[in-house]
């Protein structure tokens, strides 16, 4: 694609301002000329070459374009009638130059970056117009059609017009039929109307659409009112401020296409979203707040980098009031869209306004966040991520899973309310589901070894950290073992309890015989732990039963206390009361002494209450310990019985995902 630009004219309604010099040498703002700013933005839309018509002052308007320092490809064509033609001889003495797609502008013509990217974008050849503006009487008008398709251009239309700006672009396909009708218009003498007027001969023949930019600056500077009007709106349009929010850790072609477009609309403010916020809404952010951070203010360009704590926007709108917010269209549709909502009103009460690009999608950058998922089920990464994720939620959430498909489902189950995503924060790898899944009883029957190959299956198709539930540990000197295998396989947290001999579940409490192992006994055992593992992030987690076993709460302190000096990185405090009354009292009485300590509770009986009430009681970790299995039990059975009673599957076919949709839930590629 080549610019065209017309600048043989006289200027002579500018007065005394075109005495020296064409035009469109004419100041505008900060030293910037309505050329230099036209060059600029033609360059930045990735042109090269450009055809400038001459005539009045040619040699002064050469010399202060070199001055410029372009880097385009600029060819001056002269018309050597510019006095007594009219553009469309200038355009008749370029014509050799222009076999090509055309941005076709007139020199005295100044729009906004906006403009040009609308003019550009559009599929067909365009004009711009204005459907927002009002008629002007001796400026020119386009008549279009219902399709939005161009009759007409010219100064003498009213019906069916609107006000029209001489900036096309033209498919050369169209262009080639407007240039042969110039060339015969010129070669019969006509040269003195505007090339319009070939145009119009052409009577749509030639697909010229219109180009709505509305209220957006683009205007033709004939006098120097019209400059003072037109400067005013640029000082306006540059001290806007652009508002663009990022939640990515991988920044692509996309995402940099995204923030050229948005600076091009002012100074561009780049929200970067907090690792709590983007964790909130997609996965665990490979790469740091700070390090996003910096990433972007490197970017040159980008005004201001500010934080961003929530998916919302309206914490950062109504402290920065940006004239725009910028955004793929990806979030119309989707669990987006009531945060869209959100800043559409908000923009909507200051005269702020929405601009969206469409949405980019391509494979490599599928693969991208495919790579990126995968680098995040690595052990090493893995392994951390619970600690720091406790460091910046504070409270999370682990539902368990007993192989590699409910690791999936709890991988990816999401649920959206007021346009917030909810998930699990983490897996828990219970003993008691584990076992069962194996048809054993939950008695440490179900070795390490094959514990562990568990912990693999669900590791290789996930990323989310896992809890995993050691039961007693086994002798001290074999839970260093353990320990450092579960380090190897990227475990975040081991939690132990304090029993002895044949562990049985907790939830059959008193009824069984079980025997909680002494203070002193267990604290080394947790030392031992503490001193065997190779990493700093995995944390080991002592349980305590002695609600349980119904020895009350002050031993429940008191171990509590002495574990964490034992060296546990946090304590689970364990109760099958339906009522929350002890584990609440416990809360309270450890927090009053130690803030710090993260406390997990597993309230399988009390399940009345709400994570936001043992978050604001001072838990940091709720577990669902077993109710995926629980869940696929009776389903399972209602499943069997059904086919028995019918003799056939047809009548419970009903109750069951087709397949096709489980596939769904597992990747092509883990
Ligand atoms: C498990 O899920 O295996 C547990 C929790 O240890 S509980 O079953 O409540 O004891
Ligand atoms: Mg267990």
């Amino acid at each position: 694609m080549k610019a065209l630009i017309l600048n043989s004219g006289l200027g002579t309604r500018m007065g005394v301002l075109t005495s020296e010099h064409p035009k469109c040498m004419t100041e505008l703002t900060h030293g910037e000329t309505i050329i230099s700013r036209q060059l600029k933005q033609i360059k930045d839309a990735g042109i090269t070459d450009v055809i400038i018509t001459t005539g009045y002052n040619e040699s002064i308007l050469r010399n202060y374009i070199a001055g410029l320092d372009t880097e385009l490809n600029i060819k001056y064509v002269n018309n050597p009638d510019y006095r007594t033609t009219n553009y469309i001889y200038s355009i008749y003495s370029a014509r050799e130059y222009l076999h090509d797609d055309i941005l076709f502008m007139h020199g005295d013509l100044v729009f906004e970056n906006e403009v040009i990217d609308a003019v550009l974008e559009a599929e067909n050849s365009v004009m711009a117009v204005s459907s927002a503006r009002e008629l002007p009487e001796k400026d020119f008008k386009a008549v279009i059609d219902s399709a939005g398709k161009i009759h007409k251009v010219g100064v003498n239309f009213f019906d069916d017009a609107v006000s029209a700006q001489p900036l096309y672009k033209l498919r050369r396909v169209d262009w080639e039929k407007w240039l042969n009708e110039i060339i015969k218009y010129c070669e019969t003498g006509n040269k003195t109307c505007y090339a319009e007027n070939a145009l119009n001969d052409l009577d749509g023949s030639c697909e010229i659409y219109a180009c709505d930019v509305r209220n957006l600056l683009c205007s033709e500077i004939d006098t120097p009112e019209d400059l003072a009007v037109v400067s005013s709106r640029l000082r306006e349009i540059e001290s806007r401020t652009v508002y663009l929010a990022f939640g990515t850790d991988i920044l692509h072609s996309g995402h940099i296409n995204l923030i050229r477009k948005a600076r091009r609309l002012g100074r561009l403010i780049i929200g970067v979203l907090t690792d709590e916020a983007v964790s909130s809404y997609r996965r665990y952010p490979l790469v740091s707040y700070e390090d996003r951070r910096a990433m972007f203010e490197n970017i040159s360009g980008v005004y201001k980098v500010v934080e961003q704590r929530t998916i919302s926007h309206r914490e950062n709108l109504e402290l920065y009031k940006p004239d725009i917010v910028v955004h793929g269209d990806d979030w119309r549709t989707g669990f987006q869209k009531p945060n869209r909502d959100e800043v559409v009103s908000i923009l909507a009460s200051y005269g702020g306004r929405l601009v969206e690009y469409p949405y980019a999608k391509n494979d490599r950058y599928s693969e991208l966040e495919a790579r990126t998922r995968k680098d995040l089920s690595m052990p090493d990464i893995r392994r951390g991520r619970l600690r720091k994720e406790l460091g910046i939620k504070g409270f999370l959430t682990a539902m368990e899973a007993h192989d590699g498909l409910t690791g999936l489902i709890v991988e990816d189950t999401v649920i959206y309310h007021d346009g917030m995503p909810k998930q699990f924060d983490a897996m828990w790898v219970s003993s008691l589901c584990d076992s069962t899944a194996k048809g054993k009883p939950d008695i440490e029957l179900v070795d390490m070894t094959s514990r562990f190959r568990t912990i693999e299956d669900i590791t290789e198709v996930t990323t989310k950290p896992i809890i995993f539930d050691g039961d007693t540990g086994g002798r001290p000197e074999h839970f260093v073992y353990t320990v450092r295998t579960l380090e190897r396989l990227g475990v975040s947290m081991v939690i132990i309890e304090d029993k002895t001999g044949l562990k049985k579940n907790s939830l059959f409490g008193t009824e069984v015989k079980q025997t909680q192992e002494s203070i002193s006994g267990f604290s080394d055992k947790i030392r031992a732990g503490k001193k065997a593992q190779k990493t700093k992030e995995f944390m080991i987690c002592a349980r305590i039963e002695s609600l349980i076993l119904e020895r009350g709460l002050d031993d429940a302190l008191e171990r509590a206390f002495a574990f964490v000096d034992a060296g546990a990185d946090a304590i689970m405090m364990h109760s099958r009361s339906k009522k929350p009354d002890e584990i609440f009292a416990f809360l309270e009485r450890f927090r009053s002494k130690d803030t710090v300590t993260p406390i997990v509770l597993v309230p399988t009986t009390y399940n009345s209450v709400t994570e936001e009430e043992f978050k604001s009681r001072g838990a940091n970790i709720i577990i669902y310990a077993n109710h995926l299995m629980r869940a696929s039990v009776p389903a399972m059975q209602k499943t069997a019985k059904n086919i028995l009673e019918h003799h056939r599957s047809r009548e419970c076919d009903e109750m069951l995902m087709p397949f096709g949709e489980i596939i769904r839930l597992i990747p092509a590629e883990a």
